[in-house]
């Protein structure tokens, strides 16, 4: 009998990711302060249809019945997120009673489930009071996430066995402060360059804040893909590299190995060398997004073949994304290529040998749009896609490449920030209007999945 591909073994686990603003809703409720994402859906044109996370899926109130699909799941994990603004609503001083309160539940319901709870401290959601006062452009917030962290792990430290620091700083870097598709909604091209340094300093600030406070198991969340050149001309091969430098390794290597890839350090503000050290403090795990490869080439300006989708760049960029031809797509428009996921482990191997600690997948999933038919969802194709991606998963773990976990990216359909409601992640189909759940054909094959790994 040949072995099941998709068998991963008893001590693999499974899990679930989402993140506060895009399911929780009860923006104004239990005393939280303004985020970032309250006032950049607030502005005209910025999220599609005027979308907000006012009520998204209700989880503030519905997370019971949400742990309980967790629990039918047989999920290991839940990976969800703290909002800062609901624990400090203006970004400093002690913690909001009422948030801290709504964590404990969140905490401890799935730990009578037998799920345990993996939050990030933070996906997004920056305090509006922060960002006034500069946001992560000013290195001040640094020392306001290592405060946070400290009461996060004071509170919780007892009862939360995984942790993640930050989510994704790239993309907070690049959509919200160098192009402005996302919140904060600012456009200041190359300028946005110390938004980077300043939240890899709060991540290594935040570890030991954590460790302090009595935490452990602690990892980030960040998402990389490969960068493929568009041609074998130097041209290309230059632009690709530096792109690939700009979105992944300007993120991993400071964290793996204390350092800046060649020219970026330059660009960063602060005492670089001394950060650094705080940036590399040692973590327990890392925490691997991934979705889609990019195809980079040199500048050539040809609106038929750059793709931004729709964000206008900056002028004068030293490279340009272009469309990846040949691949299916998700109804995101994002191409479906399960070898990229090989790759990009591979590459972290390779790149950082010895240096590497255990990785966990902690988001991968696709937007399929589906909507229930006589009260069924039939997702065929996110079955397909997860079944793909998961195939080259364990091809790469029998490869020797040490992956302890997978988080589906999402339980639930939810706010896709400035896609709005237009994108649908979820393992579980939620009705905007009535807040029903319907659990979808990925989920019974889900659970499926995770009760035969364990057999
Ligand atoms: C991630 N990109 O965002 C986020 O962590 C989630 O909150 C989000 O819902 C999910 O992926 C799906 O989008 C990304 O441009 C946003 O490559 C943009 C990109 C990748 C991930």
């Amino acid at each position: 009998m040949t072995p099941d591909p998709l068998n991963f073994g008893p001590d693999f686990r499974w899990g679930v990711s989402t993140s506060a603003y895009q399911i929780e809703g009860a923006v104004t409720e239990g005393g939280r302060g303004p985020s970032t994402w309250d006032t950049f859906c607030a502005s005209p044109g910025a999220v599609l249809n005027g979308d907000t996370g006012e009520v998204a899926c209700d989880h503030y109130h519905r997370y019971a019945e949400d742990v309980g699909l967790m629990r039918d799941l047989g999920v290991d994990v839940y990976r969800f997120s703290f909002s800062w603004p609901r624990i400090q609503p203006s970004g400093i001083g002690p913690g909001n009673a009422d948030g801290l309160d709504f964590y404990d539940r969140l905490i401890d319901s799935p730990l009578t489930a037998g799920i345990q709870p993996a939050p990030t401290l933070f996906h997004w959601d920056t305090p509006q009071a922060l960002e006034d006062a500069g946001g992560w452009a000013s290195r001040d917030i640094t020392g306001r996430f290592a405060d946070y962290a400290a009461l996060l792990a004071e509170r919780f430290a007892d009862r939360v066995p995984l942790w993640m620091t930050i989510n994704e700083p790239v993309v907070l870097t690049l959509l919200g402060y160098a192009v402005g598709g996302h919140a904060p909604g600012k456009r200041l091209g190359f300028e946005a360059l110390p938004v980077a340094h300043h939240q890899l300093l709060a991540h290594g600030r935040a570890v030991q804040a954590l460790r302090a406070g009595g935490a452990s198991n602690i990892g980030i969340a960040s998402n990389h893909a490969p960068t493929w050149s568009a041609s074998d001309s130097p041209e290309d091969v230059a632009a690709a590299g530096f792109y690939d430098n700009l979105v992944n390794w300007l993120f991993a290597d400071p964290v793996l190995l204390g350092r800046y890839p060649e020219g970026l350090g330059e660009a960063m503000p602060g005492p670089v060398a001394e950060d650094l050290e705080v940036i590399s403090t040692p973590i327990d795990w890392f925490g691997l997004n991934h979705y889609a490869p990019v195809r980079v080439g040199a500048p050539t300006g040809n609106p038929d073949t750059a793709a931004t989708d729709g964000i206008p760049m900056p002028d004068g960029l030293p490279f340009e994304p272009r469309v990846l031809e040949g691949y299916p797509r998700t109804d995101f428009g994002w191409p479906v290529v399960p070898e990229a996921f090989g790759e990009i482990l591979q590459t972290f191997k390779t790149r950082y040998g010895d240096r590497l600690p255990p990785i966990y997948i902690t988001e991968n999933g696709c937007a399929i749009n589906d909507e229930p038919v006589d009260g069924v969802v039939t997702d065929q194709r996110r079955i397909d896609y997860l079944g793909a991606y998961l195939r080259v998963l364990k091809e790469s773990i029998d490869n020797g490449i040490d992956v302890r976990g997978y988080f589906q990216w999402s339980l639930l359909d939810n706010f896709e920030w400035a896609a709005g409601y237009s994108q649908r992640f979820g393992l579980v189909h939620v009705d905007f209007k009535t807040q029903a759940r319907t659990p979808k054909a990925s989920y019974h094959w889900y659970r499926n999945l995770i009760a035969k790994s364990r057999e």
